[in-house]
């Protein structure tokens, strides 16, 4: 979802190729060796993965007027890439506790979600000086880094019966959540909290 946001926020047409849960094609190995996840993007034949590397790599390729990282301020991109790689510290290990995917406690995963949460409420308030966005008056690398996790974000509330954006303790954030899952360049790339519940409990 990151890596469609970010070219969707360029203006570039790119074709998605799905891979099937549980399998992994030729072309996925072949294409990230290492980790053998995705996303991967391939540009002119050659092969980026990691989901934040890749939005920094289509930041730099196609140019302004989109930018994603702030350009012309290196400490306020330095900051945003501080929380981007906060976020991923963060949220995904605590997301499969709370999903029930790997053993933990529920509890202490959802504390430090919350705690995170209260962060980047913080971090919110400073990036976006007022703005719509942490990337200001539109969608940037950090709207991205945590707006992806949103979906199951949301999920998890409903599967572990557990209140994090939901709730009253972020109230800028809970805000902004609304308006990016709305964004046009989000909306059709967002996967539905309820399809994410459903695919939880079919494959629990
Ligand atoms: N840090 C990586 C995480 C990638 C990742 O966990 N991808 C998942 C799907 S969202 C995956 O490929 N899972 C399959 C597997 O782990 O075998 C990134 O941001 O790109």
């Amino acid at each position: 979802m990151r890596v469609m946001v970010a070219l969707r926020l360029k203006g570039v047409e790119y074709e998605l190729v799905q891979e099937t849960m549980g399998k992994k094609s030729e072309l996925l190995l072949a294409s990230n060796p290492v980790h053998k996840k995705i996303p991967v993007l391939l540009h002119r034949g050659r092969p980026i993965s990691e989901s934040l590397i890749i939005v920094q790599y289509v930041d730099e390729v196609w140019p302004p007027p989109a930018s994603i990282l702030p350009s012309d301020d290196p400490y306020a991109a330095a900051i945003h890439r501080f929380w981007g790689q906060y976020i991923d510290d963060m949220f995904p290990p605590r997301i499969r506790i709370l999903r029930g995917t790997v053993p933990g406690d529920k509890n202490k995963a959802s504390d430090e979600m919350t705690t995170a949460l209260l962060y980047l409420e913080e971090a919110f308030v400073e990036c976006s000086k007022g703005k719509q966005y942490f990337g200001g008056d539109s969608i940037g690398y950090l709207d991205i880094a945590l707006g992806s996790h949103l979906g199951w974000i949301k999920a998890v509330e409903r599967i572990a019966g557990v209140e994090l954006l939901g709730g009253a303790k972020v109230p800028n954030l809970a805000a902004w959540a609304d308006r990016f899952c709305a964004h046009p360049a989000v909306v059709d790339v967002m996967p539905d909290a309820d399809v994410l519940v459903e695919f939880t409990a079919k494959h629990a």
